[in-house]
């Protein structure tokens, strides 16, 4: 039966790629991310600074995760080049790991979506790839392809910016990159949604011009450009939950990769905005958390947050949907209180 020979052999590509990953020791990355002390509130119910690997949200094209072998991987470095070339994983992993703080998210997260994590990657600088390869000075968007056939159109200068860390990663939170999050190698790049930068299971990078390629969502409705649009959630307590009258910790995160946030501020009801607690930030590109104790009355209670980032831009109250470049709006919930 053809049906069941196929599920057997896919099973056996997954078990064999399974075990080559636990089989995996990567060198330990030359510089790490010192996390400073209150970097985590450590409330019940918020988001720890850093995503498990297990929680980590997961948004891809792909039926059936790619199983992609580290021995036989190689990443193509081609298009508007002066010098194209090809490189292994051994090849990638001597380069020499770092350690990167950065929050992901996805440009279908709604306002108060849960389609945003973040993680300690080690990787390689993609500048330092594509400094090799020579880029022609008429090109300005490097098409990063899967195995699967997803594309992702990223600005050159966001990857070949000195400022900017822009990684191939391999690892994610201490151990490889799990199957479903790209292993052996995808990209991260801070400030830009997933499906414009963050390629899993990254096969090529082709060198190009936006005016010549364009992306797996580019002519399905997403911009062909998105930075990430800064924001703030509310963890706890849930939305439509009930709690208890007295003392409440209202806590949440925020988000502005690249810029950094500078205050989250808390409103209940039609009452004046409070600026709530933060946590010690990592970096700007990595999320933070806020917390703010509110004495509660029994009743109904809207609890609305926004966020100001380090530019001193207030996240607007206009609501956008996703499509075509990132939700906009504040997340307003309704609690009640016994
Ligand atoms: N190969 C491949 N890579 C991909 C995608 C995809 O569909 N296929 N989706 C992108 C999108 S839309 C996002 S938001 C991130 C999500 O990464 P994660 O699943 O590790 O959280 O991966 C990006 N990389
Ligand atoms: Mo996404």
């Amino acid at each position: 039966m053809a049906v069941g020979a196929g599920a057997r052999v896919a099973e056996g590509a997954r078990s064999s790629i399974t075990a080559i990953r636990r089989a995996l020791r990567l060198p330990a990355p030359e510089a790490t991310v010192t996390v400073p002390e209150g970097a985590d509130l450590g409330i019940r119910g918020l988001s720890p600074l850093y995503t498990p690997n297990d929680e980590f949200y997961r948004v891809d094209t792909a039926l059936t995760v790619p199983q992609v072998d580290p021995t036989t991987w190689r990443l193509v470095v081609d298009g508007r080049v002066d010098e194209p070339f090809e490189l292994s994983f051994d090849d990638l992993v001597g380069m020499g790991l770092d350690e990167y703080s950065i929050t992901l998210t996805c440009v279908s997260n709604e306002v108060g979506g849960d389609l945003v994590g973040t993680a300690l990657w080690w990787g390689v600088p993609v500048r330092e790839i594509l400094r090799r390869a020579r880029p022609h000075g008429d090109a300005d968007m490097v098409l990063s392809h899967s195995i699967d056939g997803f594309t992702a159109s990223t600005p050159l200068a966001a990857l070949t910016d000195d400022g900017l860390d822009a990684i191939l990663a391999v690892a994610m939170n201490g151990e490889p990159l799990p199957l479903d999050h790209g292993f052996p190698v995808r990209m991260v790049v801070p400030g830009l949604y997933g499906y414009v930068s963050a390629t899993k299971w990254l096969t090529r990078l082709q060198v190009t011009t936006f005016a010549e390629d364009e992306a797996y969502w580019t002519p399905r409705g997403y911009s062909a450009q998105a930075p990430i649009k800064f924001s703030s959630r509310i963890d706890t307590p849930r939305p439509g939950t009930s709690v208890e009258a007295g003392r409440v910790a209202l806590a949440g995160v925020a988000w502005a990769q690249g810029v950094g946030i500078d205050r989250v501020e808390v409103r209940i009801d039609e009452g004046e905005w409070q600026a709530a607690t933060l946590s010690v930030p990592v970096n700007a590109d990595t999320w933070v958390q806020w917390a703010l104790p509110w004495d509660a009355t029994p009743g109904t209670h809207f609890v609305t947050v926004r966020a100001v980032n380090a530019a001193g831009e207030v996240q607007t109250a206009d609501r956008a949907p996703i499509a075509p470049d990132g939700s906009t709006g504040r997340q307003r919930v309704l609690l009640t209180v016994v």
